[in-house]
């Protein structure tokens, strides 16, 4: 099949918005690449979703010693975003981070093991599903306290001005984190002080059961107009390549010395916490779920799903198997890496 005809091309070219005052146009460098680049992006997005679905079936085992809030659906965020970042940029992210810490370049074993409460995870199985980090790739820390990471980020990023460093900090939140007064702090002094932040906002439309619209007042790029924060949207949450094109364009903005507001919509499959659906509770429709996976990537283009399937699911078992091999922490293990 001609790469004009191919969905992968088609998915390229669906244009996202334009950011308002980014300092530099979108740009397309990959395009003699397309294919190769969108086979690279899919491939780390299937293996989020394969690895989340692995914890789906290994999590009645009560092996995963944590809760997990799954971020199937929203895969393609963490992926377009992180492949816009470069190695040593920051990123700090939320309880539900999967995806931001596998597309950052996270160790699968490593993860495993850390949602088996083992001595081989991350943090030594201390922090679980929740509080996932892996600092060598610069996932520094996510949270399950809402919008608690948003600053954090902020003061990475001003310590990088301050070092006279091109690097830069990632803030991922939620939605409903943009309601906590923390965010709001943070984007004004971020805005005041000119720090290099990204702000990405994965807008799933819900916080826990509650829709955007009884929540919220104000729209999310409007009230980061008032603050002179340039802004985007990009509203094909299911495809990594607007996503990544989105990115490069705001990365380029921050990189160059002014903080940027990037807001995804996105679609969560899953219940809010726990591995399974919650439509008998009636807050959301199963149709506009399902709408959307008529647009996902992973759903649709099952030619290359099933062609990249089998090495993923030997990589996914690999790392499970790590984490079944590696001990529980010992006693004497209880009072270290605390503060
Ligand atoms: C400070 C704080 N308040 C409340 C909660 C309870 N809580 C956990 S998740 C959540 C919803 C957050 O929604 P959003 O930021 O949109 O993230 P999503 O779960 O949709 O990814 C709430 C209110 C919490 N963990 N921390
Ligand atoms: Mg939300």
């Amino acid at each position: 099949m001609g790469l004009i005809a191919s969905p992968r091309f088609i998915l390229y070219h669906q244009p996202s918005k334009a950011p308002q005052g980014a300092a530099e146009p979108l740009e397309s460098k990959d395009l003699a690449n397309s294919d190769e680049l969108y086979r690279r992006l899919f491939r780390t997005t299937l293996l989020i979703r394969l690895v989340e679905e692995r914890v789906i079936e290994l999590y009645p085992s009560d092996r995963i010693q944590s809760p997990v809030h799954l971020s199937i659906g929203q895969e393609a965020v963490a992926v377009g975003v992180c492949d816009a970042l470069r190695a040593d940029d920051l990123v700090f992210a939320t309880y539900r981070s999967h995806g931001f810490y596998l597309a950052k370049g996270g160790r699968l074993d490593r993860m495993f093991a850390e949602l088996y409460g083992r001595i081989g995870g991350g943090a030594k199985g201390k922090a679980g599903s929740m509080h996932l980090s892996a600092p060598e790739v610069g996932l520094m820390g996510s949270s399950a306290v809402v919008a608690s990471t948003i600053p954090h980020a902020v003061g990475a990023a001003m310590s990088f001005k301050r070092q006279g460093s091109d690097r830069i900090a990632v803030a991922v939140f939620g939605d409903g984190a943009t309601e906590e007064g923390v965010y709001h702090e943070s984007i004004n002094f971020a805005s005041l002080m000119k720090v290099p932040v990204l702000f990405v906002c994965e807008d799933n439309g819900l916080a826990v059961h509650s829709h955007r619209h009884i929540r919220q007042s104000y729209r999310l790029q409007k009230h980061a107009e008032i603050y002179g924060i340039a802004s985007c949207r990009v509203d094909e949450g299911w495809d990594m390549l607007a996503i990544r094109e989105a990115s490069l364009a705001a990365v380029a903005h921050v990189r160059a010395g002014r903080p940027f507001l990037l807001e995804i919509a996105t679609s969560r499959y899953m219940e809010h916490v726990g591995v399974g659906e919650d439509f008998h509770f009636q807050y959301r429709d199963r149709a506009a779920v399902d709408a959307w996976k008529a647009r996902d990537p992973l759903v649709v283009d099952k030619a290359l799903t099933e062609a990249l399937r089998p090495e993923l699911e030997r990589e996914i078992e690999a790392a499970v198997a790590f984490a079944e091999r590696s001990p529980a922490p010992g006693r004497d293990e209880l009072l270290t890496d605390i503060i």
